[in-house]
């Protein structure tokens, strides 16, 4: 199925482009990690990869083996970086019309800091 097209405006692209400031947590090869500007938790850091990819569907569809897993292993490294690996974390990533994505370029929430209780809540 044909993905949405990417659109090079959005803001985690300008992020990358370094055309907008973003708090930084973590950065390598595949991906960039900040603070989510509207924290929902009182930890909420973003991953994005480096590749332009609109959603979840697309980045496993389009990306290289290497590329995906070097984009979750950036996950896992900012949630240790954060200090949320052993008190737990939830990550979540929207994808499609019922999600309510936001912003069109592939990204990972990780939240915590906190008992984050039932999923949907
Ligand atoms: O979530 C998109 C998320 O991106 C949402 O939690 C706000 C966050 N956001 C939007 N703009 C910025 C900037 N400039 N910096 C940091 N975080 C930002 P979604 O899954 O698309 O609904």
């Amino acid at each position: 199925m044909m993905g949405q097209a990417y659109d090079p405006s959005n803001v985690f692209a300008r992020i990358l482009r370094g055309e907008i400031p973003a708090q930084k947590v973590y950065e390598s090869a595949y991906a960039l990690a900040f603070h989510d500007i509207t924290p929902a938790a009182a930890t909420h850091v973003l991953v994005i990869p480096k590749e332009a990819h609109v959603s979840l569907v697309d980045f496993v569809a389009n990306a290289s083996p290497a590329t995906i897993q070097g984009f979750f292993q950036a996950v896992t490294e900012t949630a240790r970086l954060m200090g949320v690996e052993e008190s737990g974390y939830r990550i979540l990533a929207n994808h499609g019309p019922n999600s309510g994505q936001e912003v069109p370029h592939f990204h990972v929430h990780i939240v915590g800091g906190q008992p984050l209780g039932p999923l949907l809540a």
